[in-house]
């Protein structure tokens, strides 16, 4: 009974810690169960470096160990939420980093396995802010602050964002359907597994060498998400109560 499972978008947050209840059990109940757990980004509503040594986040970070000790793989990918997420963290969890636009083998598969945020190219003011806080020497400058100094920008440009946001039609906050189709190809996959968007769906894609699909999670609310791609049944998208 081998599968491997997807998660994104959780905002986990000190001050929701239902979320990270959620997380805990999920985790529990798959610890050497399954093959591999990818963690697709915005795992935090902010995270504002390896060094935030808070409780909360040290009580993620042993979850997640407990979970890598007992055998089963762990990856994670950065969100628009989570940038500065570092291998402190991930080697303190037992995981691994993976860059935006993997290419994983599912069982004799490959799936791309993004975020989802740099589909979003018609945000071009997105697009611009997610090139300057990727950058390494910003990240670095951004770092080298000290933790109250850098809770405080993120916290300026959370309202920021939401003031921007406001005004934006909502074809520019999803994917681009072109980019889609332009990275599927460029990958040689059929199947993409995102999030991101908070639009949880299974598409159709019309690629160059056929039908491929889009597999979209879903944000952690009153509902979480996840994917399952199982060795003999492949891919399905799930929801269940927190
Ligand atoms: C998204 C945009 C804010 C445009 C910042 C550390 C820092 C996280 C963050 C906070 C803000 C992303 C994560 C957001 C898009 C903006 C402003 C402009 C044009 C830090 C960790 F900076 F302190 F190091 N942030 N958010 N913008 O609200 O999602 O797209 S955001
Ligand atoms: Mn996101």
């Amino acid at each position: 009974m081998s599968y491997t499972l997807f998660i994104s978008d959780l905002h986990l947050d000190a001050e929701r810690p239902q979320h990270l209840d959620a997380l805990k059990q999920l985790l529990a109940r798959h610890a050497g169960q399954c093959d591999a757990l990818y963690v697709l980004g915005d795992l935090f509503e902010t995270w504002i470096g390896d060094d935030d040594d808070s409780p909360f986040n040290l009580d993620a970070i042993a979850a997640f160990r407990s979970f890598s000790d007992a055998g089963s793989a762990l990856f994670f990918m950065h969100g628009n939420r989570d940038f500065l997420l570092g291998h402190a963290f991930t080697t303190a969890t037992g995981g691994t980093l993976l860059d935006e636009g993997t290419v994983v083998d599912l069982y004799g598969t490959p799936a791309l396995l993004m975020h989802g945020d740099s589909l979003c190219t018609r945000d071009e003011k997105y697009m611009a802010f997610r090139a300057q806080v990727r950058n390494p020497a910003w990240q670095a400058d951004m770092l080298a602050k000290p933790l109250a100094q850098r809770r405080m920008i993120a916290q300026m440009l959370r309202l920021q964002s939401k003031q921007n946001n406001e005004n934006k039609a909502q074809n520019i906050m999803d994917v681009t359907p072109d980019e889609v189709i332009r990275v599927m190809d460029e990958a040689g996959v059929k199947d993409l597994i995102h999030g991101h968007t908070h639009r949880p769906a299974v598409h159709d894609v019309s690629l160059q060498g056929g039908s491929g699909k889009r597999w979209v999670l879903g944000d952690w609310g009153a509902l979480g998400w996840q994917i399952v791609a199982d060795q003999e049944k492949g891919l399905r998208l799930e929801s269940f109560t927190l």
